[in-house]
């Protein structure tokens, strides 16, 4: 035999073992799996839940329009060296389903019934006590981005699904915007379906008073191919361009940003007829940039500040125009606050 067949013979042995060893473990994926043949046409294996729409029925109710504005700070009391404790219950659920678009039926997980879960809100040096209850059937966490004592960092101490429970309880801080998600592992798929929300950390001296908002950029992976299918500010893909936001002109508007969106490395936040100001993490009281343009990688977030001197329709949405095509987009109508104060002068004197 010579050296050529030699190697032939052995690459031969090699490639065999190999198909061999490699089968048995394809052939157990594909059982778990189902084929699936997206919008786009692509026939995709999934192990995700496929759900029929002309059988689905909706089972969560979200406004995006009110989660805009709406702020929770927990139930208030005061400790005895006069700390502010606020305690919060969030109960976690993974059954939900949610039609994200009209026809799209999607089983999202959920924090209070919710995706995202509640804007948490308290100020610098507040205690916060969590009650978390996982009424899931998988075991999930709450991990929340900050400052706290490894014990409540929600990642090894995963809670059990049908009841299980865990009290997280740490100091508020730093000052700014913080997302707090599920830990658990494949964490992409708890992230994805939705387990996530915004805490937002309040300096001691306030920020100047102003129309806040809280906007959630995310992804919708409706087909379990690990590509979202939909992007969003709030989930609900092209809401605020069917429903624009209403500002008036020459009043600060407050937003706090924070990127969810998973598979896409990034997403970006790009603004019309104006720049606002923006504090990375609004960790510091002084802006970092003037921009109509930021960029931000999974989990970046923070919070921009501006005001409309002319009224009308503004845009707001993703410059990554795939982003912006797939429902990532939305509309401010800046109203005209002087024309608003004449009128209600001209009713005052009739
Ligand atoms: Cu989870």
């Amino acid at each position: 035999m010579g050296r050529s067949t030699v190697m032939i013979l052995l690459i031969s042995l090699v490639v065999g073992f190999s198909i061999i060893a490699v089968f048995p473990t394809f052939s157990d994926a594909q059982s778990e799996s189902k084929t699936f043949v997206t919008h786009s046409g692509a026939v995709v294996q999934t192990s995700g839940e496929i759900i029929d729409p002309l059988y689905a029925v909706s089972t969560v109710e979200f406004d995006p329009m009110e989660y805009l504005r709406d702020f929770n700070y927990g139930d208030i009391s005061q400790l005895s060296d006069g700390t502010v404790l606020r305690e919060f219950t969030i109960i976690a659920e993974d059954d939900k389903i949610m039609e994200v678009s009209p026809g799209v039926f999607y089983n999202v997980w959920t924090f209070n019934g919710t995706v995202p879960g509640p804007t948490i809100r308290a100020t610098e040096g507040d205690l916060l006590r969590i009650h978390f209850i996982n009424n899931g059937s998988k075991e999930h966490t709450i991990h929340f981005h900050g400052i706290h004592p490894a014990g409540m960092d929600g990642v090894f101490e995963p809670v059990g699904g049908n009841g299980g429970q865990f009290v997280y309880e740490f100091e508020a801080g730093p000052v700014g915007v913080h997302p707090y998600h599920c830990h658990v592992m494949p964490l992409e798929e708890h992230i994805v379906h939705g387990l996530y929300g915004v805490f937002i950390v309040d300096p001691k001296e306030e920020r100047p008073p102003a129309d806040e908002m809280v906007m959630v950029l995310n992804g919708l992976d409706t087909d379990f191919d690990t590509e979202n299918n939909f992007y969003a500010a709030n989930t609900i893909p092209f809401y605020y361009q069917h429903h624009p936001i209403q500002i008036n002109t020459d009043e600060l508007i407050r937003v706090y940003v924070v990127n969810m969106v998973e598979f896409d490395p990034i997403n970006n936040f790009h603004l019309h007829g104006n720049l606002y100001k923006y504090y990375p993490t609004g960790t510091d009281l002084v802006p970092s940039f003037y921009t109509d343009m930021i960029t931000l990688s999974q989990t970046e977030r923070g919070i921009m500040e501006f005001q409309y001197d002319f009224p009308g329709k503004y845009l707001f949405h993703a410059h990554k125009v795939e982003f912006s095509e797939k429902g990532w987009v939305g509309i401010f109508l800046v109203n005209d606050s002087t024309k608003k104060n004449v009128q209600e002068i001209d009713i005052g004197t009739k």
